[in-house]
């Protein structure tokens, strides 16, 4: 029997040297230490054996197991850290490469300018407000103080839909009446931007679609002199203080009195061009104080409140910010316009 657990020995350990990977090696464990391995036999039969021959047997038997088991879990050891080195070697990761470039998006130029606008008007402690961009007829028209029959009509080229009453809003005025309906009669100080669409004679300065800012300001006792003082504030803080501005007196049905505010126009520093219309000044929005048939339709008493409202086309301004010499730009889709922003 010492010679037959001599040959298992020799017979296990050769097979061992030539396994190179998990499933063999597991074959081998159940073939060599197994429960019906040729070991595993030779410990049954230690029953049968004399008293002398026992104890030598069963010593060198449990030697030989210990022996098979270590060898095992060598071999064992030596195949995961193989596995490892190759997987080391065939997976390797270069992170000395450059990364690939990823295309930035950005924000388009309208959207800049009315954050840049917005963000002025917060730092004055205005709150924003955002009112729909299809309106009925009552809240683009009526409820600002134009019936049906108004000529003032006129001035905003509508694009009606195919819904009766309803049109896309030519400005953001009919915001004013949402606001102060939600709010009166609490004090307002908000701004409401947003697309507005005008069926346009398109030239540099006139687009069919462009953003504008409405700024209402209601409460007791606001005066011509707070809304000079607020447009004024706004361009200085989008200029500098020495930028220059003027107030036109202009007509509004929904505001009494009523003006243009315009930006001294920086595309020709003054001199007259194009986008100025030759005249040195650019258009920027109209404003006044809030009519108090307005108010009225707004939910305030026009005895009590007062307020002033504007509204401002942020496309301009950027367009005197970037010297853009045609608003046409901003549509056009045209990206060596767009990626300068
Ligand atoms: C109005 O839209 C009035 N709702 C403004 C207002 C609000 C007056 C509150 C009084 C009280 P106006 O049509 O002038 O007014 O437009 C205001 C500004 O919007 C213009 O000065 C201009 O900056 C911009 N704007 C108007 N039409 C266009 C256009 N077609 N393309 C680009 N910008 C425009």
């Amino acid at each position: 029997m010492l010679i037959e657990l001599d040959q298992i020995e020799q017979i296990a350990l050769q097979s061992l040297e030539s396994i190179q990977d998990e499933a063999s090696l597991e074959n081998w464990r159940v073939a060599n230490l197994g429960r019906s391995s040729p070991l595993m036999q030779i410990f049954d039969q230690l029953g049968k054996l004399s008293k002398e021959e026992r104890p030598v047997i069963g010593r060198r038997a449990n030697e030989l197991k210990r022996a098979l088991e270590s060898a095992f879990s060598t071999r064992s050891e030596a195949l995961r850290q193989s596995a490892l080195q190759h997987s080391l070697q065939s997976e390797r990761l270069d992170i000395t490469l450059p990364g690939r470039a990823l295309s930035m998006g950005r924000l388009h130029p309208a959207t800049i300018s009315v954050r840049e606008v917005v963000r002025a008007f917060a730092d004055m402690g205005f709150q924003v407000y955002r009112s729909p961009e299809a309106e009925t007829d009552e809240y683009n028209f009526g409820l600002l103080n134009m019936p049906p029959h108004h000529p003032a009509r006129d001035m905003y080229d509508t694009f009606y839909t195919n819904m009766p009453n309803v049109s896309l809003r030519p400005h953001t005025s009919p915001g004013q009446i949402h606001v102060m309906r939600q709010y009166a009669p609490e004090p307002i100080r908000a701004i409401l931007p947003g697309m507005c669409y005008r069926y346009e004679q398109i030239s540099s300065r006139h687009e069919t679609q462009f953003n504008q800012i409405e700024v209402l300001v209601v409460g007791e006792n606001i005066t011509l002199g707070d809304l000079k003082g607020t447009l004024g504030d706004l361009a200085h803080r989008l200029f500098g203080q020495k930028f220059r501005t003027r107030f036109r007196a202009s007509y509004f049905p929904f505001t009494e009195p009523s003006a243009e505010f315009d930006f001294e126009c920086l595309l020709c520093s003054g001199k007259g061009c194009s986008v100025c219309a030759w005249t040195g000044w650019l258009e920027i929005g109209g404003c006044g104080m809030v009519h108090p048939v307005v108010l009225q339709n707004g939910g305030y008493n026009p005895e009590k409140f007062s307020g002033f409202a504007a509204g401002l086309g942020t496309e301009r301004i950027m367009m005197l910010k970037h010297r853009i010499e045609d608003i046409r730009n901003f549509w056009a889709n045209d990206m060596r316009f767009l990626e300068q922003f």
